[in-house]
């Protein structure tokens, strides 16, 4: 068939919104020689202190009302109707601004169409990497009804050591401690 007279249908297999959040995020593999691209923090952020712990957190507490919310029908309506991005060939992986665009495309997509479907009349916007003077300039902040409830930072593959990273994990039980303290200060948002 000639390429003029061949009528392209929609892929009756194209993925949903829906199925994306049980199937793995795709892999993307790095494609080193292609250049050199080396992307530094700014001074800025190269001058901040990092985080000395960070609090382990029980996943059922977010996973639990994610399913629940997935299940609900203005949230099904959004996400079975509409399909995940292709996957691109141009993809791969060498540093954060590689990791930061298929995110967009396949990891933030799919919960931006659920989180807005969830919350029909509630403002909530995603903000790249917003700058707050002597604060550290986090890559992706969450707002609803203007006050920030997410926070999402990315990494290269490579560029923290597991057995550090892990290390600073405080255990569960010290977590939930230091969790509800400050959330008897600040109440979180509704
Ligand atoms: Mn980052």
């Amino acid at each position: 068939m000639s390429h003029s007279t061949r009528v392209w249908q929609p892929k009756a297999l194209a993925e949903t919104i829906d199925e994306s959040f049980s199937k793995p995020l795709p892999y993307i593999d790095r494609k080193p020689g292609l250049g050199v691209r080396v992307a530094t923090s700014s001074t800025h952020t190269l001058h901040q202190t990092p985080p000395m712990i960070w609090l382990d957190r029980n996943i059922a507490d977010y996973a639990t009302p994610a399913e629940r919310a997935l299940a609900e029908g203005r949230v099904q309506e959004v996400t079975i109707q509409n399909c995940m991005p292709a996957l691109e060939s141009t993809h791969k992986i060498e540093c954060e601004p590689d990791v930061v665009r298929p995110s967009a495309l396949y990891l933030l997509h799919p919960v931006h169409m659920a989180l807005t479907a969830l919350h029909p009349d509630v403002s909530i916007h995603c903000m790249s990497e917003p700058y707050d003077q002597n604060k550290i300039r986090p890559d992706v902040v969450y707002k609803k009804k203007g006050k920030i409830f997410a926070i999402l930072e990315f990494k290269v593959p490579g560029s923290m050591a597991e057995e550090e990273f892990f290390s600073a994990s405080m255990p569960w039980a010290s977590s939930r401690t230091k969790i509800m303290e400050h959330k008897a200060k600040a109440p979180e948002v509704e």
